[in-house]
């Protein structure tokens, strides 16, 4: 247990820094387990500051602390494992340190450490304080010139910015000079040295600059960067056309590697990839896969802009780089991709992870107040429901508004560290508003309700809309504030056609009323006849929407609202109320039927895109049901979500094996939106199909797997046999790894799809599968690909009456915070939920967190998360 309660930090106490460093020149003598770090500090005192210097410095063996060039002595400097500290510094000067550090005992992979014999590096948030002594926090920005020596068998030696030179050293070693003109802090400092191939493009910018282009990846991996590269270039042009932003440096580079706590890191000029989410061809990689690798790059890519030119005062303001840049990444995939589907993407995985958090007691603003470790506070509230609210801001300001606002912020805050309230006044400067209650949105956690209810006067052809919003307490914040609701309505008629109506003696097809009290009238006339509302179009607002509709309007929406993203909502209503409602004992035999019947129309029709039938075609996901369901049954969930697909299985039977037949691949792979598509419906109409009992299906799943070309297929056949289980299923196991053993990013697939396994013995294979050679608990996909699948994605197994899932998922906590705090903490999550489910179910969640809680030695990470779960307000001594 731990002995002392860490005290928070809080955004009301950010000071500026005491000292600025302008210049660095650090020297890294690389060795894998003693790496020599000389740092050469041009210091400054900012301003009237007063305080000593105190810069941050962890896991550092200290061998010398120099100022001006004079060795300071014992008693003119302290180092006490967070901190070294100097009382009595000149106002500027030279500071000069040698520390060691030992990359190859890093297995929390934060700061500098091996990757399959690599040196590679983390930063952010506070990894470089695990590399020299140094201000950690992001609004000191300097120059940094970075030489690297190693030995010649580390033949790549990479850092940010420019190269300056390069030669031989002595004794087999050579050496490589960096430079980048650009002031960063120092979280987006980054250094790689190892044996790498690299594939390699040029590309012209909007100024005419050409720019080379470099990936770097595992040997012989090359060609599988090909499409990262493609991604790249498209988005580095969508970011000269969209937001007119022309990168700056000469050289642009990725380097890919296995051992990654998460996805990837935006360092300047040299981002580093979790190889997951880089290395793809048709054979390996899924179309998903392709797809997030697109997005991906362009989010990293992006953030040259926002997050390293125009970068955070402190942590409390990470929205402002995340936030945004998701935003910025989501938008360019609508462009790639196709606009409703991504968005229907989009708020799946919003509802998903956000809404879940916002129901749970880790539930915190877009802004946060208060943290224990920022390394917590990577959410999908902060990423997610950040770029949810810069989309409202565009949507209440316009979208020429917004584009003068984003300008002005650039132009503005160009080099500097600066905070939301500097963002949001861009946008008000420009649009002439007053956005103080927009500010709310960073400042309130919770996700409102809004609920809807419409009246016809059809003697008067006036329809009256009435909205009111409520957002239940969050952790911290009992009572809340009305904040400014963009809800985007437009009309249909009986037969699902536009109606179009006068909003203030305008006639218009569509608009947005903006619900900005705790509840508002709108009054729209020259409505004809009675109309179906279709609200919240292109989810127009991160609520939850409840309206008076009838299940009546729902089928019209479904059948043919123009706004895409509101049919399939109608359809996911649909489906959730049937689920549900059997779920909680109330089956609607009739309401199954019909639903059946409408799907089958909406995949009849000829017109619709293939992705979107794809998506159309899916039930909403039992963690989805659940949110709906208080307290939430995951095993009712689950046998009634089964039991509506065995409905639509057997309705559509014929549909579904036309389908699956039809859009049998021709031709050569391509992973483009529309071949994605097709392969989607595909596999979706096989995943449907495994719930049809007929024995014959099984023998189709596994003569998909057999056929499959392409990894999506092959995936898609082993969910499928995965769901049905038997003979058929062991035996695809056994042929997929023999063929894949070599390949680690498809071998963690095989380790995922075991861990999404609904039969009972779930838990024990996924047990068994953590003494399997193949298990790598220190990689992180790798441990994730096991453990975070099933907690996640497996409900039914997860949430086992008996309470054995979360006891290992607990002993899978425990072990890895041994070593890496960070990707133990992302595993608390599914039991942090713990109240919102059955009691029974709760307590054992619960006592499992608590016997985490008592866990000698536990991280700061840890501790923090499980802590909030269990509900204390401000984490404190257990
Ligand atoms: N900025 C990084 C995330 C860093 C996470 C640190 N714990 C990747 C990204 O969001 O682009
Ligand atoms: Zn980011």
């Amino acid at each position: 247990m731990r002995t002392e309660s860490p005290p928070p930090i809080r955004l009301v106490d950010y000071r500026p820094p005491a000292f600025l460093v302008d210049e660095v020149y650090l020297t890294f003598e690389l060795k894998p387990s003693a790496t020599r770090v000389k740092a050469k500090l041009k210091v400054r005192r900012n301003g009237e500051h007063a305080e000593p210097l105190k810069f941050n410095g962890e896991r550092l063996t200290a061998i010398s602390v120099a100022i001006d060039g004079r060795a300071l002595t014992q008693g003119e400097h302290a180092i006490d494992g967070e901190f070294l500290t100097i009382p009595d510094t000149p106002d500027a000067f030279t500071l000069e340190t040698e520390v060691e550090i030992d990359p190859d005992a890093n297995k929390a992979l934060d700061g500098l450490y091996m990757s399959a014999g690599r040196f590679c590096t983390q930063c952010e948030a506070e990894g470089f304080r695990k590399i020299t002594f140094w201000p950690d926090r992001p609004d000191v920005l300097s120059r940094f010139t970075v030489r690297i020596e190693a030995d010649n068998s580390f033949a790549r030696l990479l850092a940010n910015g420019n190269l300056m030179e390069t030669g031989p050293l002595p004794g087999g070693r050579h050496f490589a000079v960096w430079n980048d003109p650009f002031p960063k802090p120092c979280y987006l400092f980054a250094l790689v040295a190892g044996e790498l191939d690299v594939l390699e493009d040029k590309l012209v910018t909007m100024s005419g600059r050409t720019i080379d282009l470099r990936i770097y990846v595992d040997p012989g991996m090359a060609p599988r960067a090909a499409y990262a590269m493609d991604a790249l270039k498209r988005s580095m042009k969508w970011d000269e056309d969209a937001f007119g932003r022309e990168y700056d440096l000469d050289l642009f580079m990725i380097v890919a590697v296995r051992d990654f706590n998460f996805g990837a890191m935006e360092n300047k000029g040299l981002n580093i990839f979790n190889s997951s989410l880089l290395l793809a061809d048709p054979a390996t990689a899924t179309d998903m896969d392709f797809e997030r690798i697109e997005s991906v790059v362009a989010h990293e890519y992006f953030h040259n802009w926002t997050g390293d030119r125009v970068t955070c005062r402190d942590w409390f303001q990470l929205c402002l780089k995340e936030g945004l840049t998701v935003f910025r990444d989501q938008s360019f995939s609508a462009d790639m991709r196709g606009h409703a589907v991504q968005r229907i993407k989009d708020v799946k995985a919003l509802r998903a992870r956000q809404f879940a958090e916002d129901q749970g007691p880790l539930a915190h603003p877009v802004r946060p107040t208060s943290y224990l470790k920022i390394d917590n506070f990577y959410t999908a509230t902060i990423y997610e429901k950040g770029a949810e609210v810069i989309r409202m801001l565009k949507t209440l300001i316009g979208p020429d508004a917004f584009r003068a606002g984003m300008d002005l912020y650039f132009e503005r805050w160009d080099g500097h560290a600066t905070t939301v309230e500097e963002f949001i006044r861009c946008f008000a400067e420009v649009s002439d508003k007053d956005l103080t209650a927009f500010f709310t949105w960073y400042e309130q956690a919770g996700t409102p309700n809004v609920t809807l209810s419409s009246r016809y006067d059809e003697a008067r052809g006036e329809l009256t809309l009435e909205l009111a919003q409520e957002t239940a307490p969050t952790p911290g914040q009992p009572t809340k504030r009305p904040l400014p609701i963009p809800v985007t309505i437009g009309l249909l008629d009986g037969d699902g056609r536009t109606q179009a109506f006068l909003r203030d003696g305008q006639a218009l097809d569509e608009t947005v009323i903006v619900l900005d009290g705790e509840r508002t009238t709108v009054t729209l006339t020259g409505v004809d006849e009675r109309p179906v509302v279709s609200a919240l179009r292109g989810f127009s607002a991160p609520v939850k929407l409840v309206s008076n509709a009838e299940a009546r309007d729902r089928y019209i929406l479904l059948a043919g609202d123009p706004d895409l993203f509101n049919r399939w909502e109608a359809g996911q209503e649909l489906a959730r109320a049937l689920i549900l409602g059997r779920a909680t004992g109330q089956a609607d035999e009739v309401g199954e039927e019909r639903y059946a019947e409408a799907v089958g129309r909406a995949l009849a029709d000829q017109a619709a895109d293939p992705a979107f039938k794809a998506l159309l075609l899916a039930l909403p996901s039992e963690p989805d049901l659940a949110l709906a369901m208080n307290p939430a049954d995951p095993a009712a969930i689950h046998d009634a979500r089964e039991a509506l697909r065995t409905r639509l299985a057997l309705h559509l039977s014929d549909e579904l094996k036309r389908l699956h037949s039809g859009l049998q691949e021709i031709g050569e792979f391509s992973p483009d939106a529309a071949g994605a598509g097709r392969r989607a419906l595909r596999n979706a109409a096989l995943e449907l199909m495994a719930a049809n009992p007929r024995s014959e299906i099984g023998e189709l799943a596994a003569g998909h797997y057999q056929a499959a070309a392409n990894m999506t297929d092959t995936m898609g056949g082993l969910l499928a046999l995965t769901l049905i289980g038997g003979e058929l299923y062991e035996k695809a196991l056994t042929d997929f790894y023999g063929r894949w053993k070599s390949e680690p990013l498809v071998i963690d697939k095989w380790f995922a799809a075991q861990a999404r396994d609904p039969d009972e013995g779930a838990l024990g294979r996924v047990m068994a599968l953590t003494a399997h050679p193949a298990f790598e608990a220190k990689n992180p996909n790798r441990l994730r690909a096991l453990v975070s699948t099933f907690a996640n994605f497996n409900p039914v197994r997860f949430h086992d009456p008996s309470g054995a899932s979360y006891r290992f998922l607990a002993d899978q906590i425990l072990a890895t915070d041994g070593f890496n705090p960070m990707t133990a903490a992302r595993l608390v999550e599914p039991l942090g939920g713990w109240r919102r489910y059955k009691p029974e179910l709760g307590a054992l969640m619960r006592a499992e967190l608590e016997r985490i809680l008592a866990a000698p030695g536990l991280s700061k990470n840890v501790f923090e998360l499980v802590s909030r779960a269990l509900g204390e307000k401000e984490p404190t001594q257990p």
